[in-house]
């Protein structure tokens, strides 16, 4: 018998991160990456010491209370924690760790990609040759909204708040943010803090948002805070899709009120609202914000590193609090 501490990994992952599971771990895959349920979290952490799960997993307090007493971590492979009961984690003496940093980049690249791609309306363009709709190139047709030189709002001023304010700087972009404290200068980098968010969604031709899914962030894009939003604005969600409120969004970029969305996640995801389907002006995304080989990589080994210092008796980098 193996003396290795014992791993529930509860998602498929990447080979490498498998692999390195299974080398420092007496570890339990999910080789055909079935969903587990509350009842199969339960049962499949059986006798386990930690888990390796996704955000696709919802670690209840009821859950939490039933799994095995011998378990003392949770990694989640993931910078997104809401998936997670923390507090009853804590309350059972459970360590609860995620993945910032590793992600950071390749989020904010999908927000720049759903930024141009619902301003220059992608979603036309290539329906327009994929279905052998292109007559002749004409000066009127498929005019987007220019971003460069525009004004950017930044809903929530983190890692990847601060990164796509990076990239935006690169297009000239006025950058302006709301964030629950105000940056430092150096971290703010000349980008215009609104202490009350909504004093900024009149400021943004572009909305990109990157704060975290919380009580508090659950549908604050309604439809009165749309309405403070200059005609014509873009709205961009790579962050978590309860903090829109689909319905009104759907209704916004109809009238034109709004004049395209990029989105990357949704309420209650893989399911989605099916207004957006509808809407010729949406760039659309299957959450695809930390999907490359090289982010997904470093996600599983940060979720590893973090259980080796754990077991090691050390404290994990990403503890969260
Ligand atoms: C994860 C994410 O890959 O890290 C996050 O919070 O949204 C994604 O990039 C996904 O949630 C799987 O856990």
């Amino acid at each position: 018998m193996s003396d290795l501490p014992v791993l529930l990994v509860t998602r498929r992952l990447p080979v490498a991160v498998e692999a390195r599971a299974a080398r420092d771990y007496d570890v339990r895959l999910n080789a055909d990456d079935s969903q587990y349920d509350a009842d199969a979290l339960i049962s499949n952490s059986r006798d386990v010491d930690a888990i390796l799960t996704c955000s696709t997993e919802k670690f209840t307090a009821d859950v939490i209370e039933k799994l095995s007493p011998r378990l003392r971590a949770i990694a989640t492979f993931s910078v997104g924690y809401e998936h997670i009961d923390v507090t009853a984690a804590k309350a059972r003496g459970l360590i609860v760790t995620n993945t910032p940093d590793v992600l950071t980049n390749a989020t904010a690249d999908i927000a720049l990609l759903c930024l141009l791609g619902a301003a220059r309306r992608q979603y036309e363009s290539t329906a327009m040759l994929r279905e052998s709709r292109w007559g002749r190139w004409d000066a009127t047709s498929l005019l987007g909204v220019h971003m460069t030189g525009k004004r950017l709002g930044i809903l929530g001023m983190g890692r990847i708040g601060r990164a796509v304010a990076k990239r935006a700087r690169a297009f000239d972009m006025e950058i302006h943010y709301s964030n629950r404290s105000r940056l430092t200068p150096g971290l703010e980098d000349g980008a215009i803090f609104h202490d009350n968010p909504e004093d900024m969604l009149s400021q943004a031709d572009f909305l990109s948002i990157n704060c975290p899914s919380t009580p508090e962030t659950y549908h604050f894009l309604d439809a009165r805070r749309i309405d403070l939003l200059p005609d014509g604005a873009v709205v961009v969600n790579t962050a978590r899709g309860d903090i829109v409120d689909d319905e009104a969004l759907i209704t916004a970029a109809m009238s034109g009120k709004i004049s395209g969305v990029g989105m990357d996640v949704y309420e209650g995801e893989p399911k989605f609202h099916e207004g957006y389907l509808s809407l010729p002006n949406a760039f659309l995304l299957p959450h695809i914000g930390s999907a490359t080989v090289d982010t997904r990589d470093a996600m599983g080994f940060r979720a590893l590193d973090n259980l080796d210092a754990i077991f090691a008796g050390k404290e994990a980098q990403d503890t969260l609090t």
